[in-house]
């Protein structure tokens, strides 16, 4: 085995980070500023389309967040944190994998761009407005989920599916969207934050 990840500090890379630490993993960690289109051309010849995470293992490349959590439980487990097609809770948890960017870091992604990437005179107020409350709106899955007291998403326990929605509630904290989140959100957020992988993944 041998692992590179290609990362952004604060980027969506940290999901693979914080997966990487849960299970113990060694790995090189290649740290970029952000974005590294912009700021370090040379990455395009890492990876063409100039994103983070960017993961290199043997011949295999994969640049999508929850695809490399959903990758790092299946082939290095068994873990716990893969749950596995014969759960009952499998269709939740690809689905809160999938939701995790798809869903909830898209809006953030494009609050980000326009309140911060773009140069003053690009920024757009109305946007990173309106896609703060299409974040927020979207949080009410995880709400009422999360409201019947259960610790952890699905199938009963810590997944990478709390990783992958817990770097989405990470960037709305960024973004100072936290004080809004909804109760039952707000601890599991704590809960999760509270992982000593989640904290060595923050020093990485
Ligand atoms: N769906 C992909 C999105 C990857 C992505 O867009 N990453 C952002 C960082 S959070 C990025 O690299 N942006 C820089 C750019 O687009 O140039 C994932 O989940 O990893």
């Amino acid at each position: 085995m041998s692992l590179t990840l290609h990362h952004c500090q604060g980027s969506r890379s940290f999901r693979a980070v914080w997966a990487l630490e849960e299970m113990g993993l060694p790995y090189e960690l290649v740290s970029w500023p952000f974005p590294p289109r912009a700021l370090a051309r040379e990455y395009l010849a890492v990876n063409p389309l100039g994103t983070v995470p960017f993961l290199i293992d043997g011949a295999v490349r994969m640049t999508e967040s929850a695809a490399i959590c959903q990758y790092l439980g299946d082939r290095y487990g068994p873990t716990s944190l893969a749950v596995q097609p014969g759960e009952d809770a499998y269709g939740d948890y690809l689905n809160w994998l999938h939701q995790s960017d798809a869903t909830l870091t898209f809006p953030l992604a494009i609050r980000l761009r326009y309140s911060f990437v773009e140069p003053p005179e690009r920024r757009l107020a109305q946007a990173v407005e309106d896609y703060g409350k299409f974040y927020l709106g979207r949080l009410r899955w995880a709400e009422a989920c999360l409201a019947d007291g259960r610790e952890y998403l699905c199938a009963g326990r810590f997944t990478m599916a709390d990783i992958a929605i817990g770097y989405a509630l990470q960037l709305g904290t960024f973004q100072k969207l936290g004080d809004q989140f909804p109760v039952h959100v707000a601890s599991y957020y704590q809960r999760l934050i509270e992982r000593p992988a989640y904290q060595r993944a923050l020093l990485r």
